[in-house]
């Protein structure tokens, strides 16, 4: 008999919600672990309907089923890295904070943890209770390595509206006071700027990442792949910093290599990291 080969790779933990479509979500966080070489694992607060066109319905998961797939992996396997992304509801975000201080992921523990505020599809579809705001600000912004929120996410946070670079200064060190380590504002939606600069800020030093811009409504599931990549960065042992420099490389390749589907909005394609060998 042959002996197998495999070695272990980085593990990574998604915190987040399906999308049927399979452009955003769990779908886009394991592909973007996979195409990393980083080993995927799940905890599913929400399962969505949607569609390219946009989320009709969508199923809270119980909080307390949340925290067991958290508490299953992080006792047997172990996290290297974790994100978070759709956390629908204020009792599966409690349910989230409490189970990572456990399996010491997060500010609490030696594990990073990346806060991906979501609160809205790209259609406007609304993701989270509006109750669920003030426990994102209380409960996992202090507890996180780096929160990635993008501009509609920081006026809801923050209040402030970024239209300018100097109001997303200003948006980055109203986050950072939250008390996560690290504060990336992304700065793809403001359409007014020629390139799409995201601020990295650690409370002391700031750094623009700019990037270009495409031409294209084809975004889906960008956010996701963005906090995702930076995740497997993580899991692999790179700093805060380069993996963020990391996962902009990815998430502008993943943008150029988007693609059309349905009549709606197409996802951003991890693939561009896989190559095109047919099957
Ligand atoms: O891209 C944000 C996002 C995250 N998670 C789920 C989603 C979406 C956007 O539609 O459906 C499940």
């Amino acid at each position: 008999m042959d002996k197998t080969i495999g070695l272990t790779p980085p593990t990574a933990l998604t915190i987040a919600g399906t999308d049927s479509g399979g452009g955003a979500g769990i779908a886009a966080d394991l592909r973007t672990f996979a195409t990393c070489g980083v080993h995927g694992m799940l905890a599913v607060c929400a399962v969505t309907v949607q569609n390219t066109v946009g989320v009709t319905d969508f199923h809270p998961i119980p909080p307390e089923t949340v925290a067991a797939q958290i508490a299953a992996v992080a006792g047997d396997i172990g996290v290297g890295a974790a994100k978070t992304g759709m956390l629908a509801s204020r009792e599966i975000i409690e349910a989230v904070a409490h189970a990572c201080d456990r399996a010491e992921i997060g500010a609490a523990g030696k594990t990073p943890l990346v806060i991906d505020p979501v609160a809205a599809s790209m259609h406007g579809d609304q993701l989270l209770a509006d109750a669920a705001l003030d426990a994102f600000r209380t409960l996992l912004f202090p507890r996180a390595t780096v929160v990635t929120p993008n501009l509609d996410e920081v006026r809801l946070l923050v209040q402030v509206n970024v239209q300018d670079r100097a109001a997303q200064y200003e948006a980055a060190r109203a986050l950072h006071a939250l008390g996560p380590k690290y504060v990336l504002v992304k700065g793809g939606h403001m359409k007014t700027d020629e390139d799409c600069v995201d601020l990295l800020y650690d409370g002391s030093t700031f750094v623009e990442l700019p990037g270009p811009r495409f031409d294209t409504g084809n975004t889906h599931g960008g956010g996701d792949t963005m906090a995702a990549a930076i995740a497997s960065a993580l899991a692999c042992g790179r700093s805060v910093p380069d993996a963020v420099a990391f996962a902009k490389r990815y998430i502008v390749r993943a943008v150029q290599h988007s693609y059309p589907l349905g009549a709606g909005h197409g996802p951003v394609s991890q693939l561009w990291r896989v190559s095109d060998q047919p099957v």
